[in-house]
Protein backbone atom coordinates (compact mmCIF):
# COMPACT_ATOMS: atom_id res chain seq x y z
CA UNK A 1 0.00 0.00 0.00
CA UNK A 2 2.51 2.64 1.26
CA UNK A 3 4.51 2.53 -2.18
CA UNK A 4 1.42 2.70 -4.25
CA UNK A 5 0.58 5.35 -2.32
CA UNK A 6 3.82 7.89 -3.42
CA UNK A 7 2.59 8.96 -7.01
CA UNK A 8 -0.75 8.77 -9.14
CA UNK A 9 -1.22 5.71 -11.07
CA UNK A 10 -2.16 7.46 -14.05
CA UNK A 11 -1.06 11.09 -15.99
CA UNK A 12 -3.23 13.90 -13.56
CA UNK A 13 -5.26 16.00 -16.38
CA UNK A 14 -6.93 19.31 -14.77
CA UNK A 15 -10.89 18.84 -14.97
CA UNK A 16 -10.62 22.99 -15.47
CA UNK A 17 -8.37 22.44 -18.44
CA UNK A 18 -10.63 20.23 -20.07
CA UNK A 19 -13.85 22.27 -19.31
CA UNK A 20 -11.74 25.69 -20.81
CA UNK A 21 -10.31 23.95 -23.82
CA UNK A 22 -14.36 23.53 -24.68
CA UNK A 23 -15.14 19.82 -25.79
CA UNK A 24 -18.60 19.06 -26.17
CA UNK A 25 -18.08 15.07 -25.06
CA UNK A 26 -16.48 13.95 -22.01
CA UNK A 27 -13.59 11.90 -21.66
CA UNK A 28 -14.52 8.36 -21.12
CA UNK A 29 -12.56 8.05 -18.05
CA UNK A 30 -15.67 10.71 -16.24
CA UNK A 31 -18.39 8.47 -17.32
CA UNK A 32 -19.87 6.69 -14.64
CA UNK A 33 -22.24 3.85 -14.93
CA UNK A 34 -25.52 4.38 -15.16
CA UNK A 35 -26.74 3.14 -11.63
CA UNK A 36 -24.31 6.11 -10.45
CA UNK A 37 -25.19 8.87 -12.53
CA UNK A 38 -27.82 11.49 -11.59
CA UNK A 39 -31.44 11.02 -12.21
CA UNK A 40 -31.83 14.48 -11.95
CA UNK A 41 -31.99 16.77 -15.30
CA UNK A 42 -29.02 19.47 -15.82
CA UNK A 43 -31.05 21.66 -15.46
CA UNK A 44 -32.05 21.57 -12.29
CA UNK A 45 -28.83 21.21 -10.79
CA UNK A 46 -28.47 24.70 -11.67
CA UNK A 47 -30.51 26.82 -10.14
CA UNK A 48 -28.85 30.07 -9.60
CA UNK A 49 -31.06 31.48 -6.81
CA UNK A 50 -30.26 32.38 -3.45
CA UNK A 51 -32.50 30.50 -0.75
CA UNK A 52 -32.68 32.21 2.51
CA UNK A 53 -35.76 30.09 3.88
CA UNK A 54 -35.27 27.00 4.69
CA UNK A 55 -37.80 24.27 3.08
CA UNK A 56 -39.57 21.53 4.96
CA UNK A 57 -37.95 19.36 1.79
CA UNK A 58 -34.69 19.96 2.99
CA UNK A 59 -32.26 19.10 5.65
CA UNK A 60 -32.91 20.96 8.97
CA UNK A 61 -31.86 24.21 9.79
CA UNK A 62 -30.02 24.96 13.48
CA UNK A 63 -29.86 28.21 14.82
CA UNK A 64 -27.40 28.17 17.34
CA UNK A 65 -27.48 31.58 18.41
CA UNK A 66 -30.83 29.90 20.56
CA UNK A 67 -27.72 28.56 22.48
CA UNK A 68 -27.51 32.26 24.04
CA UNK A 69 -31.09 32.74 24.95
CA UNK A 70 -32.45 31.41 28.46
CA UNK A 71 -33.65 28.05 27.82
CA UNK A 72 -32.08 27.86 24.53
CA UNK A 73 -29.73 25.01 24.90
CA UNK A 74 -32.07 22.59 25.57
CA UNK A 75 -33.60 23.39 22.75
CA UNK A 76 -30.91 23.64 20.69
CA UNK A 77 -29.78 19.99 21.86
CA UNK A 78 -33.08 18.98 20.66
CA UNK A 79 -32.65 19.84 17.23
CA UNK A 80 -29.21 18.95 16.59
CA UNK A 81 -29.87 15.48 17.79
CA UNK A 82 -33.14 15.09 15.65
CA UNK A 83 -31.19 16.27 12.20
CA UNK A 84 -28.18 13.86 13.47
CA UNK A 85 -31.14 10.96 13.75
CA UNK A 86 -33.30 11.87 11.04
CA UNK A 87 -30.69 12.90 8.44
CA UNK A 88 -27.29 12.93 9.07
CA UNK A 89 -26.74 16.46 7.76
CA UNK A 90 -27.77 19.85 9.20
CA UNK A 91 -27.18 23.75 8.21
CA UNK A 92 -26.45 26.05 11.05
CA UNK A 93 -27.45 29.06 11.38
CA UNK A 94 -26.36 31.80 14.40
CA UNK A 95 -23.06 30.32 14.22
CA UNK A 96 -21.24 33.42 15.02
CA UNK A 97 -18.48 33.41 12.22
CA UNK A 98 -18.19 36.79 9.98
CA UNK A 99 -19.95 36.59 6.75
CA UNK A 100 -17.21 38.74 5.40
CA UNK A 101 -14.71 36.02 6.57
CA UNK A 102 -17.04 33.55 4.84
CA UNK A 103 -17.00 35.74 1.37
CA UNK A 104 -13.14 36.39 1.75
CA UNK A 105 -12.56 32.83 2.04
CA UNK A 106 -14.47 31.80 -0.83
CA UNK A 107 -13.09 34.26 -2.32
CA UNK A 108 -9.29 33.51 -2.15
CA UNK A 109 -10.05 30.35 -3.56
CA UNK A 110 -11.84 30.97 -6.33
CA UNK A 111 -8.83 33.38 -6.91
CA UNK A 112 -6.81 30.45 -6.84
CA UNK A 113 -8.83 28.31 -8.99
CA UNK A 114 -8.78 31.47 -11.74
CA UNK A 115 -4.96 31.87 -11.98
CA UNK A 116 -2.77 30.21 -15.04
CA UNK A 117 -2.67 26.25 -15.35
CA UNK A 118 1.06 26.91 -15.23
CA UNK A 119 1.07 28.72 -12.21
CA UNK A 120 -1.50 26.40 -10.48
CA UNK A 121 0.72 23.40 -11.58
CA UNK A 122 3.37 24.39 -9.27
CA UNK A 123 1.26 23.11 -6.42
CA UNK A 124 0.64 19.57 -7.68
CA UNK A 125 -0.29 17.21 -5.25
CA UNK A 126 1.12 13.37 -4.75
CA UNK A 127 -1.33 10.98 -2.66
CA UNK A 128 1.18 10.65 -0.28
CA UNK A 129 0.32 13.71 1.99
CA UNK A 130 -2.74 14.90 -0.71
CA UNK A 131 -1.24 18.55 0.25
CA UNK A 132 -1.33 20.58 -2.62
CA UNK A 133 -3.71 20.76 -5.89
CA UNK A 134 -5.23 17.76 -7.18
CA UNK A 135 -7.60 16.29 -9.37
CA UNK A 136 -8.69 12.92 -8.29
CA UNK A 137 -9.05 10.68 -4.64
CA UNK A 138 -7.36 7.30 -4.63
CA UNK A 139 -4.82 5.50 -6.49
CA UNK A 140 -7.14 2.82 -8.09
CA UNK A 141 -6.02 2.74 -12.01
CA UNK A 142 -8.80 2.84 -14.42
CA UNK A 143 -11.14 4.14 -11.41
CA UNK A 144 -13.81 6.33 -12.70
CA UNK A 145 -12.85 9.95 -12.03
CA UNK A 146 -14.79 12.83 -10.94
CA UNK A 147 -15.65 16.11 -12.65
CA UNK A 148 -13.48 18.13 -10.14
CA UNK A 149 -10.39 19.98 -9.30
CA UNK A 150 -9.53 20.68 -5.62
CA UNK A 151 -7.05 22.02 -2.93
CA UNK A 152 -6.03 20.41 0.34
CA UNK A 153 -4.58 21.46 3.02
CA UNK A 154 -3.33 20.90 6.96
CA UNK A 155 -4.82 23.54 9.02
CA UNK A 156 -4.82 21.82 12.59
CA UNK A 157 -3.27 20.52 14.95
CA UNK A 158 -0.10 22.98 14.75
CA UNK A 159 2.28 20.17 14.53
CA UNK A 160 0.81 18.72 11.55
CA UNK A 161 -0.11 22.40 9.94
CA UNK A 162 1.03 22.52 5.73
CA UNK A 163 3.99 24.56 5.67
CA UNK A 164 4.05 27.39 3.65
CA UNK A 165 5.60 25.92 0.72
CA UNK A 166 2.04 24.06 0.21
CA UNK A 167 1.04 27.09 0.28
CA UNK A 168 -0.25 29.69 -3.28
CA UNK A 169 1.09 32.77 -2.78
CA UNK A 170 -1.17 34.31 -5.00
CA UNK A 171 -3.89 35.29 -4.05
CA UNK A 172 -1.55 37.08 -1.38
CA UNK A 173 -4.00 36.49 1.30
CA UNK A 174 -5.03 33.08 1.13
CA UNK A 175 -3.51 31.54 3.58
CA UNK A 176 -4.20 34.19 6.22
CA UNK A 177 -7.74 34.60 5.36
CA UNK A 178 -7.91 30.50 5.35
CA UNK A 179 -6.18 30.04 8.60
CA UNK A 180 -8.62 32.42 10.66
CA UNK A 181 -11.47 31.14 8.93
CA UNK A 182 -10.01 27.49 9.34
CA UNK A 183 -9.61 28.46 13.55
CA UNK A 184 -13.41 30.10 13.75
CA UNK A 185 -14.80 26.75 12.23
CA UNK A 186 -12.52 24.51 14.34
CA UNK A 187 -14.36 26.87 17.33
CA UNK A 188 -17.68 26.21 15.63
CA UNK A 189 -16.94 22.32 15.60
CA UNK A 190 -15.92 21.77 19.32
CA UNK A 191 -19.12 23.71 20.27
CA UNK A 192 -21.01 21.12 17.93
CA UNK A 193 -18.97 18.41 19.89
CA UNK A 194 -20.45 19.67 22.97
CA UNK A 195 -23.73 19.86 22.08
CA UNK A 196 -23.63 16.49 20.30
CA UNK A 197 -21.86 14.98 23.90
CA UNK A 198 -25.11 16.13 25.63
CA UNK A 199 -27.23 14.95 22.82
CA UNK A 200 -25.58 11.58 23.35
CA UNK A 201 -26.36 11.84 26.77
CA UNK A 202 -22.63 12.00 27.63
CA UNK A 203 -20.68 14.45 29.27
CA UNK A 204 -20.50 17.81 27.51
CA UNK A 205 -16.52 16.92 27.17
CA UNK A 206 -16.85 13.43 26.25
CA UNK A 207 -16.70 13.49 22.35
CA UNK A 208 -14.09 16.08 22.46
CA UNK A 209 -11.74 13.43 24.99
CA UNK A 210 -12.69 10.88 23.36
CA UNK A 211 -11.47 12.18 19.83
CA UNK A 212 -8.01 13.18 21.50
CA UNK A 213 -8.18 16.27 22.65
CA UNK A 214 -9.15 19.97 21.70
CA UNK A 215 -5.67 21.09 20.98
CA UNK A 216 -4.87 17.73 19.14
CA UNK A 217 -7.84 17.09 16.91
CA UNK A 218 -6.98 17.16 13.28
CA UNK A 219 -8.71 19.97 10.72
CA UNK A 220 -8.19 20.02 7.26
CA UNK A 221 -9.28 22.25 4.17
CA UNK A 222 -10.69 20.98 0.74
CA UNK A 223 -11.42 23.70 -1.59
CA UNK A 224 -13.82 22.10 -4.14
CA UNK A 225 -13.46 23.66 -8.10
CA UNK A 226 -16.36 21.95 -9.92
CA UNK A 227 -15.95 23.26 -13.78
CA UNK A 228 -18.76 23.76 -15.73
CA UNK A 229 -19.45 20.04 -18.08
CA UNK A 230 -20.59 19.55 -21.42
CA UNK A 231 -22.60 16.25 -20.27
CA UNK A 232 -23.90 16.80 -16.64
CA UNK A 233 -26.04 14.09 -16.55
CA UNK A 234 -23.27 11.74 -17.24
CA UNK A 235 -20.96 11.68 -14.40
CA UNK A 236 -20.95 14.16 -10.81
CA UNK A 237 -18.01 16.27 -9.65
CA UNK A 238 -17.80 14.14 -6.56
CA UNK A 239 -19.27 10.46 -6.29
CA UNK A 240 -20.94 9.49 -3.95
CA UNK A 241 -19.37 9.12 0.07
CA UNK A 242 -19.23 9.65 3.60
CA UNK A 243 -16.41 11.54 5.47
CA UNK A 244 -14.12 9.53 7.28
CA UNK A 245 -13.72 12.06 10.28
CA UNK A 246 -15.51 13.57 12.89
CA UNK A 247 -18.15 16.08 11.35
CA UNK A 248 -17.42 18.33 8.12
CA UNK A 249 -18.69 22.18 7.48
CA UNK A 250 -19.20 23.53 4.08
CA UNK A 251 -19.41 26.56 2.65
CA UNK A 252 -21.35 25.99 -0.42
CA UNK A 253 -21.51 28.12 -3.56
CA UNK A 254 -23.49 31.24 -2.63
CA UNK A 255 -25.02 30.84 -6.27
CA UNK A 256 -24.93 27.22 -7.48
CA UNK A 257 -26.49 24.33 -6.39
CA UNK A 258 -25.08 20.64 -6.43
CA UNK A 259 -24.36 18.88 -3.34
CA UNK A 260 -26.89 16.27 -2.85
CA UNK A 261 -27.73 13.82 -0.09
CA UNK A 262 -29.00 10.18 0.19
CA UNK A 263 -32.09 9.65 2.58
CA UNK A 264 -32.53 5.94 3.80
CA UNK A 265 -34.65 5.11 1.22
CA UNK A 266 -31.98 5.58 -1.14
CA UNK A 267 -33.47 8.59 -2.90
CA UNK A 268 -30.88 11.85 -3.37
CA UNK A 269 -32.21 14.92 -1.59
CA UNK A 270 -30.65 18.32 -3.23
CA UNK A 271 -29.43 20.48 -0.46
CA UNK A 272 -30.68 24.43 -0.58
CA UNK A 273 -27.73 26.14 1.22
CA UNK A 274 -29.36 28.94 3.46
CA UNK A 275 -27.08 32.15 2.58
CA UNK A 276 -23.95 32.37 5.30
CA UNK A 277 -24.90 29.10 6.86
CA UNK A 278 -22.99 26.05 7.50
CA UNK A 279 -23.74 22.52 6.06
CA UNK A 280 -22.83 20.21 8.44
CA UNK A 281 -22.46 16.33 8.24
CA UNK A 282 -21.66 13.46 10.55
CA UNK A 283 -18.71 11.79 9.78
CA UNK A 284 -18.17 8.02 10.22
CA UNK A 285 -16.24 8.60 13.69
CA UNK A 286 -18.89 9.76 15.14
CA UNK A 287 -21.63 6.73 13.91
CA UNK A 288 -18.36 4.46 15.37
CA UNK A 289 -18.27 6.29 18.90
CA UNK A 290 -21.93 6.72 19.21
CA UNK A 291 -22.56 2.76 18.21
CA UNK A 292 -24.55 3.92 15.36
CA UNK A 293 -27.05 5.80 17.57
CA UNK A 294 -25.85 8.74 14.74
CA UNK A 295 -24.97 7.84 11.01
CA UNK A 296 -22.37 9.39 8.56
CA UNK A 297 -24.47 9.93 5.74
CA UNK A 298 -23.78 9.43 1.85
CA UNK A 299 -23.61 12.87 -0.32
CA UNK A 300 -22.51 13.39 -3.70
CA UNK A 301 -22.40 16.50 -6.36
CA UNK A 302 -23.90 17.12 -9.48
CA UNK A 303 -22.45 19.38 -12.04
CA UNK A 304 -24.17 21.24 -14.58
CA UNK A 305 -23.03 22.89 -18.16
CA UNK A 306 -23.76 26.24 -17.27
CA UNK A 307 -21.87 27.50 -14.31
CA UNK A 308 -18.89 26.63 -12.42
CA UNK A 309 -19.31 25.69 -9.10
CA UNK A 310 -16.91 26.19 -5.58
CA UNK A 311 -17.33 25.00 -1.86
CA UNK A 312 -14.75 24.90 1.32
CA UNK A 313 -14.92 22.28 3.57
CA UNK A 314 -13.45 21.71 6.73
CA UNK A 315 -13.00 18.18 7.70
CA UNK A 316 -12.80 17.92 11.58
CA UNK A 317 -10.87 15.04 12.72
CA UNK A 318 -9.34 12.99 15.44
CA UNK A 319 -6.42 12.65 16.78
CA UNK A 320 -4.52 10.31 14.17
CA UNK A 321 -3.41 8.09 16.75
CA UNK A 322 -5.71 7.72 19.38
CA UNK A 323 -7.62 4.53 19.65
CA UNK A 324 -11.47 4.60 18.13
CA UNK A 325 -14.51 2.53 19.62
CA UNK A 326 -18.40 3.15 20.45
CA UNK A 327 -18.56 4.75 23.84
CA UNK A 328 -19.46 2.53 26.54
CA UNK A 329 -21.89 4.32 27.66
CA UNK A 330 -23.64 4.08 24.78
CA UNK A 331 -23.18 -0.15 24.90
CA UNK A 332 -25.09 -2.33 26.45
CA UNK A 333 -24.72 -6.40 26.17
CA UNK A 334 -27.94 -7.22 25.37
CA UNK A 335 -29.39 -4.33 23.56
CA UNK A 336 -26.72 -2.44 21.57
CA UNK A 337 -23.58 -4.18 21.89
CA UNK A 338 -20.33 -2.64 20.13
CA UNK A 339 -20.73 -2.50 16.23
CA UNK A 340 -17.09 -1.40 15.43
CA UNK A 341 -13.89 -2.65 16.11
CA UNK A 342 -11.05 -0.67 17.81
CA UNK A 343 -8.92 1.75 14.95
CA UNK A 344 -6.91 4.68 14.87
CA UNK A 345 -8.04 7.38 12.27
CA UNK A 346 -4.75 6.90 10.84
CA UNK A 347 -5.95 3.49 10.28
CA UNK A 348 -9.04 4.52 8.98
CA UNK A 349 -8.27 6.57 5.87
CA UNK A 350 -5.63 5.13 4.33
CA UNK A 351 -8.99 2.93 3.15
CA UNK A 352 -9.84 6.24 1.54
CA UNK A 353 -6.87 7.80 0.60
CA UNK A 354 -6.15 4.59 -1.46
CA UNK A 355 -9.94 3.77 -2.85
CA UNK A 356 -11.06 6.88 -3.21
CA UNK A 357 -14.84 7.73 -2.58
CA UNK A 358 -16.77 4.76 -2.19
CA UNK A 359 -20.35 5.22 -0.73
CA UNK A 360 -20.05 3.59 2.81
CA UNK A 361 -18.21 0.54 1.88
CA UNK A 362 -15.68 0.93 4.79
CA UNK A 363 -17.59 1.77 7.35
CA UNK A 364 -20.30 -1.32 6.89
CA UNK A 365 -17.27 -3.20 5.89
CA UNK A 366 -16.17 -2.48 9.37
CA UNK A 367 -19.85 -3.67 11.17
CA UNK A 368 -19.84 -6.19 13.29
CA UNK A 369 -16.10 -7.27 13.67
CA UNK A 370 -15.88 -5.86 17.29
CA UNK A 371 -14.40 -8.32 19.72
CA UNK A 372 -16.07 -9.21 22.56
CA UNK A 373 -13.34 -7.22 25.01
CA UNK A 374 -14.00 -3.86 22.72
O1 LIG B 1 -18.97 20.49 -2.80
C1 LIG B 1 -19.81 20.05 -2.04
O2 LIG B 1 -20.93 20.54 -1.95
C2 LIG B 1 -19.52 18.85 -1.16
C3 LIG B 1 -18.07 18.57 -0.97
C4 LIG B 1 -17.79 17.31 -0.22
O3 LIG B 1 -18.66 16.49 0.02
C5 LIG B 1 -16.43 17.05 0.23
O4 LIG B 1 -15.53 17.89 -0.02
O5 LIG B 1 -16.23 15.97 0.85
Amino acid sequence: MADCMQEWPEPVVRVQALAESGLSVIPRCYVKPPCDRPAVSPAAATTVQETTEPSDMSIPVVDLGALLAADGGAAVTEAVAAACREWGFFQVVGHGVRPELLRAAREAWRGFFRRPLAERQRYANSPRTYEGYGSRLGVQKGAALDWGDYFFLHLAPEAAKSTPKFWPAVPGNCKEVSEEYGREVVRLCELLMRVMSVSLGLDEAHLQRAFGGAGCCGATLRANYYPRCPQPDLTLGLSAHSDPGVLTALLADEHVRGLQVRRSAGDWVDVRPVRDAFIVNVGDQVQIMSNSVYKSVEHRVVVNAEEERISLAIFYNPKGDVPISPAPELVTAAKLPPLYPTMTFDEYRLYVRSKGARGKAQIEALKGQASPEN
